[in-house]
């Protein structure tokens, strides 16, 4: 009987840790001064692009290691521990060597998939206003946009990502990052990021990536990369 009723417990256990696997592994992370942020939706919310296995296996497995990472790296770096995420990225020569190269792979991670969760969730479609002004302006309209980040998204090779960046004066910019290398470590802001890394699409699309940098659009969410974009020239946009 005990045996029995001991089972029973661990596996609900079981069962409640499966059914919130971020929360689970939040939990297991080091502490330190960097945290995941919760997604701001439903992992199914991007069914148009993203699969809700992927995004909760990106978010819960891939951007928590990336928080845990850097908390781990930071133990007993009071200076760099106080930084806010941006200005470590910008600051990345101040770390000690030994831990320079875990705290550009996963701070800038953590950065990069902070930005990619704030940005998605919508229904696509084009920005209004000032943006899709700048957007015309610098990048030759939302037609050149997306054609011209889609192909320096399929020719990233190997892991990495494609931006768009702006200035503190609204200029855009297209530009792709290897690895999980930031804009910020060249003091540059991020307007929007894709994620071309495998992980971000292998269930779906396995080798069509491609595919994958065309869907993405769907899912954009626009308000919030024009909240993104009035931030950057108000000097208030951080990751
Ligand atoms: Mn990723």
């Amino acid at each position: 009987m005990d045996i029995q009723r001991r089972t029973l417990f661990l596996g609900a256990a079981g069962l409640a840790a499966l059914a919130v696997p971020n929360r689970a592994w939040a939990q297991a992370a080091p502490a330190g001064p960097h945290s995941l942020p919760a997604l701001p939706y439903a992992p199914n919310a991007n069914e148009a692009a993203i699969d809700a296995t992927t995004m909760e296996l990106h978010h819960g497995r891939h951007h928590a290691a990336q928080v845990a990472g850097p908390n781990t790296a930071l133990n007993g770096q009071a200076e760099l521990s106080a930084m806010p995420l941006d200005e470590l990225l910008m600051n990345l020569g101040r770390a000690p060597e030994a831990v320079r190269t875990a705290l550009r792979n996963n701070a800038g991670g953590h950065a990069n998939h902070s930005m990619f969760w704030q940005i998605m969730g919508g229904q696509g479609g084009a920005p209004t206003g000032e943006l899709l002004a700048a957007v015309d302006r610098d990048l030759g309209g939302m037609d050149k946009l997306r054609t011209d980040f889609n192909t320096a998204g399929a020719r990233v090779f190997g892991s990495g990502w494609v931006f768009v960046t702006v200035s503190n004066a609204g200029i855009l910019a297209i530009t792709t990052k290897p690895n999980q290398d930031s804009p910020l470590m060249d003091g540059q802001r991020v307007l929007m990021g894709n994620d071309v890394w495998e992980h971000a699409y292998y269930l779906r699309y396995q080798n069509r990536r491609p595919e994958y940098l065309t869907n993405w659009w769907n899912v954009l969410n626009w308000n919030a990369i024009g909240e993104r974009f009035t931030a950057a020239k108000a000097g208030t946009l951080r990751v």
